[in-house]
């Protein structure tokens, strides 16, 4: 190493946020600063440019994994930006300390927002989830307990299912869970006083980007007058977008839609499988952060407050 070369568990992370063994943007912004940390120890680099090199490879290849989910390059943006030192030793301790405060922050954000999110609930609501959003549990684990009472409609969430994930979690703790497939949310929403989901990445002008499904959701919800409610720590605004960057749409294996056995017979029909939707701004009620609750409009905002200075991609120096 030393000339740009990435470590194994750089690697090995990369491969599991790709294949979505880690995902969910929380910990994705976990596991790539802790990787960088990896790298930055692994490194044995001759001196500091040679070890900053190290580093901004390995940032690369972990941006490459996902292109939808800002977390990840915000966590670059945090490390990448506070190393600094004139040898090795002093740029591998700068990263290691602002992994550590990063993944400190990481913590606090999620328990400071699922706070405020409980505060949206009262004993004998029902909520509804879409996906699987760690930001979204810690709003109803708060809520939970606080002794407030729940139950829960969840849908399953094509074609990963990561709404297995949530009813489980749910059923942990006791909620009543309702689980439906995602064609028979809008018969639900009529029993619901909340639609709660998470978000991947957020833009200025308040666009929700979250789990294929979430837009048409968030339509069926304001056409029944049901709160749609995202729970999303500000490490989730896209900062590029303050300057009219646009966010790329993930799209995944035909596979995950149609096994290469009941694909028999379709394979002269095109399979298309996008990650990921936008939900206006119009149909969110609120979006709700570890630094209080906001109406999607005014985002931008609290995005310059955050991000102003630090939009650029240092990995590509
Ligand atoms: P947390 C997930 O995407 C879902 O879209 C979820 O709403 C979002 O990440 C945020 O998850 P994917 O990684 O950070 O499953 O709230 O494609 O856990």
């Amino acid at each position: 190493m030393g000339d740009g070369e990435v470590c194994d568990s750089v690697t090995d992370t990369a491969k599991a946020i790709a294949r979505m063994e880690i995902r969910g943007a929380a910990a994705i912004a976990e596991a790539t600063a802790t990787a960088l940390r990896e790298q930055a120890t692994a490194s044995d680099a001759g001196d500091a440019a040679a070890l900053r090199s190290d580093l901004r490879a390995a940032a690369r290849r972990l941006h490459a994994t996902r292109p939808t989910a800002v977390s990840l390059p915000n966590t670059l943006r945090y490390v990448l930006n506070r190393m600094n030192g004139d040898d090795v030793e002093a740029v591998r301790d700068s990263v290691v300390t602002a992994v550590e405060e990063f993944c400190d922050r990481l913590d606090h954000a999620q328990s400071d927002l699922g706070t405020v999110g409980a505060n949206r609930l009262t004993t004998g609501d029902t909520v509804m989830a879409h996906c699987h959003s760690t930001d979204v549990l810690a709003c109803l684990e708060t809520a939970l307990d606080q002794g407030k009472e729940l139950s829960a409609i969840v849908k399953e969430t094509r074609p990963r299912k990561q709404g297995h994930l949530s009813a489980r979690r749910l059923d942990e703790l006791d909620v009543p869970v309702t689980f439906v497939v995602d064609s028979a949310a809008y018969s639900y929403l009529n029993e619901v006083d909340h639609v709660f989901v998470g978000a991947d990445t957020i833009t200025a002008d308040g666009t929700v980007v979250n789990k294929i499904g979430t837009a048409g959701l968030a339509a069926s919800a304001r056409n029944r007058n049901v709160n749609f409610v995202v729970a999303a720590q500000t490490l989730k605004f896209d900062p590029e977008t303050l300057s009219g960057g646009r966010v790329d749409i993930e799209h995944r294996a035909p596979s995950e839609v149609l096994s290469d056995e009941q694909r028999l017979g379709f394979d002269t029909i095109e399979i298309a499988n996008p990650t990921f939707d936008r939900t206006p701004a119009r149909h969110v009620d609120a979006v709700v952060t570890e630094r209080g609750q906001f109406p999607p409009e005014s985002i931008v905002t609290l995005m310059r407050e955050l991000y102003g200075p630090e939009t650029g991609r240092p990995w590509e120096e």
